[in-house]
């Protein structure tokens, strides 16, 4: 597969999405493709991590609707550590609406994403318009649109998913026709992706010794609630992964910090592997 084997530097090239080619960029100079889904209650420990990962990661992923306490100062905050630690910040909102709906979501209400978020998270399921709808509210609003862009959602890694079969061509087929404000696409496999600009982002990510006591058998790959996970290595090279999420394996190790560092090492390897000639 030519795209897999292409280095991130010859991709940020080809891509014709600005914040693609900064991603893209940021992961080959920094040389990671960590993302830490930062899924904590309370803005204070979603900082403390945000600060201890940091060095480690190209993307902090949040999901601000899980706070408890939420913000505009801790908005602020993060947007500073993403200065200092150069990362970008992704709310994964899942959008879901139709394109009137997810505009007024995007760019009103309490959490005004639209204002702080290098990217969003989206839903194929209601089609083009969900895009257009993000792109009108960053129109009237003073955020640039070079500056944002969002990732389709078109392969989850929950046990018996519906995001299969004609869903999941469609969902990556509305990715590669709107690189306009498309940067990427949050699946469990490269199959059907062909352009190089379309950055792979893979969530149900965990080492089998990062599972506590339940990974001791062997087998339990699962969290309970139906999340499967799969090793750094396996998403990268047999799943075409570009930049793998990684949630619990680093909130929960007793240093978010070490664990980051040992998922990047671990990521980095297997991307050199895969684009080695
Ligand atoms: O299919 C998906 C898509 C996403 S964005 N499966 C997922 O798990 N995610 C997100 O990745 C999920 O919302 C969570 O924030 C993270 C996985 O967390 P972990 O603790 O299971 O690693």
């Amino acid at each position: 597969e030519e795209r897999l084997k292409t280095t991130f530097e010859s991709r940020a090239e080809k891509s014709s999405n600005a914040m693609s080619a900064k991603i893209l960029r940021l992961v080959a100079s920094k040389r990671t493709t960590l993302c830490v889904a930062a899924d904590l209650s309370n803005t204070d420990k979603v900082l403390e991590l945000a600060n201890a990962v940091g060095p480690y990661i190209c993307i902090f992923k949040t999901h601000v609707d899980a706070l408890e306490d939420f913000s505009k100062k801790f908005v602020q905050e993060l947007q500073q550590l993403a200065k200092v630690h150069n990362f970008l910040i992704m709310e994964d909102r899942k959008f879901g609406d139709i394109g009137h709906t997810a505009s007024l979501q995007y760019g009103a209400g309490c959490f005004n994403i639209a204002d702080w978020a290098d990217l969003v998270t989206v839903h194929a399921i209601p089609g083009p318009g969900i895009i257009d709808g993000l792109i009108n509210c960053l129109e009237n609003s003073k955020s640039q649109l070079s500056d944002r862009a969002c990732f389709i959602v078109a392969e989850m890694s929950s046990k018996d998913t519906l995001t299969t079969g004609s869903y999941l061509s469609a969902a990556i087929k509305l990715a590669e026709t709107r690189e306009d404000f498309v940067a990427g696409i949050v699946s469990q496999s490269a199959t059907g992706i062909s352009s190089p600009g379309l950055v792979q982002l893979t969530p149900g990510v965990r080492t089998i010794s990062s599972q506590n006591g339940k990974e001791r058998n062997g087998t339990s790959r699962e969290d309970g609630l139906g999340q499967q996970y799969n090793s750094p290595d396996h998403v990268v090279l047999e799943r075409g992964a570009d930049i793998a999420v990684v949630g619990r394996g680093i909130t929960e190790a007793d240093s978010p910090s070490d664990a980051a560092k040992l998922y990047r090492d671990l990521l980095w390897k297997a991307y050199e592997e895969r684009v080695a000639v």
